[in-house]
């Protein structure tokens, strides 16, 4: 059958207004991964896929939510659309409301902003306003700004963001026949842990598919709703998710409770070495995005989880593209060589 994109596959279970437009980059239907040696490497005895969202038309999970916000806000007769954003965010709002007509304003912090989501941003043609702050503090303007003026929100707190990302837990259960065990992801502003709650509870209902326990990963450095306060000044080399102040945050942690799963923090030291990890598999993913599964295998490694005879899934959220520094600065440059056969050989007869 023909992939026509979110809106028309699930377009049945969307709740959203019928005067909402179809504008779709065919996003979705994304590969879930068998990853058996690096279960493996975890201890095994459990079965673990990786719901890769890098493979969504613009490198990152936000499409999904992005594909239903810009048709929603398109039918209601909006002419601009505005997001704060650590990347993600902001090169999926360009893209969709280039795709509508739109104009896109994009509001991102200093400095703070990975390579591939910046230039994917200007290349969509989107207004790019850098903030001489925080996302915390981007997100709480363009809140303001759009209670002033006509300019649709695309954040998170937009629910047409929700009901289009909770497809990515129908996939899930699709894919699998059944909802799995546990499910770990990264966790920012919350409103994909939020999303993916509310998907497998709606599938559930209709469908059967049994719920999974959440595992909502933050970085230590901007882990709020592990610490149970905002941070000020969050700090992460997992740029997406350096937030202090999640939009959605308590409905984050009521799905973890509601799911009798948990919300923990993992170091940058964590978070690299499963990227890397991750790598090893053919599957690159941004730092942020490897964030899940590197709570998963902390909360195996300290005892706290027994996943024996378990399904897991971790979702990895953005490509490995999008932020290609984190990767070039800790390698040397690539030996230079003359264009001779002879230096060539030698060199990897030498190594
Ligand atoms: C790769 O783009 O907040 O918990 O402004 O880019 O739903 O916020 C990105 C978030 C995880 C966290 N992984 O998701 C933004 C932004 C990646 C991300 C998250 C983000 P939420």
């Amino acid at each position: 059958m023909t992939y026509h994109g979110l809106y028309s596959r699930y377009r049945k279970f969307l709740d959203i207004p019928a005067y909402s437009q179809e504008i779709t980059l065919l996003e979705g239907n994304t590969p879930l991964i068998p990853m058996p040696r690096l279960a493996h490497q975890m201890g095994g005895g459990f079965d673990l896929w990786v719901k890769f969202e890098g493979m969504n038309p613009t490198g990152s999970f936000k499409d999904r939510g992005m594909t239903i916000a810009i048709g929603e806000a398109l039918g209601r007769g909006a002419r601009a659309v505005i997001c704060a954003s650590t990347g993600n965010t902001a090169a999926s709002a360009a893209a969709y409301a280039a795709r509508a007509g739109l104009r896109a304003i994009v509001l991102i912090p200093q400095g703070k902003v990975a390579a591939g989501k910046l230039a994917g941003a200007a290349a969509y043609g989107a207004q790019v306003i850098q903030i001489d702050g925080s996302f915390d503090d981007a997100l709480a303007m363009v809140v303001q700004i759009t209670q002033r003026h006509p300019i649709a929100l695309v954040n998170s707190l937009n629910p047409y963001r929700l009901e289009g990302q909770k497809t990515a837990a129908f996939e899930i259960c699709d894919a699998l026949g059944s909802a799995p065990d546990w499910l770990c992801l990264p966790v920012g502003n919350a409103g994909n842990i939020t999303a993916y709650w509310m998907g497998f509870r709606q599938y559930d209902q209709i469908h059967k598919t049994g719920l999974p326990h959440l595992l909502g990963v933050q970085a230590a450095g901007a882990a709020p709703l592990v610490i149970g306060r905002p941070v000020e000044h969050p700090e992460t080399l997992a740029t997406a998710i350096r937030i202090g102040r999640p939009a959605r945050g308590e409905q984050a942690l009521q799905a973890a409770e509601e799911s009798s799963g948990r919300m923990i923090a993992v170091s940058d030291d964590e978070i690299l070495a499963m990227q890397r990890a991750l790598a090893q598999e053919g599957v690159w993913v941004e730092p942020a995005s490897a964030a899940g599964l590197a709570g998963l295998a902390a909360e195996i490694r300290a005892g706290r989880l027994n996943v024996r005879g378990k399904r897991v899934a971790a979702v990895c959220t953005g490509h490995g593209l999008k932020d290609p520094e984190i990767i070039t600065r800790a390698f040397p440059a690539p030996r230079l060589l003359p264009a001779k056969l002879d230096a060539l050989e030698e060199l990897l007869l030498s190594e």
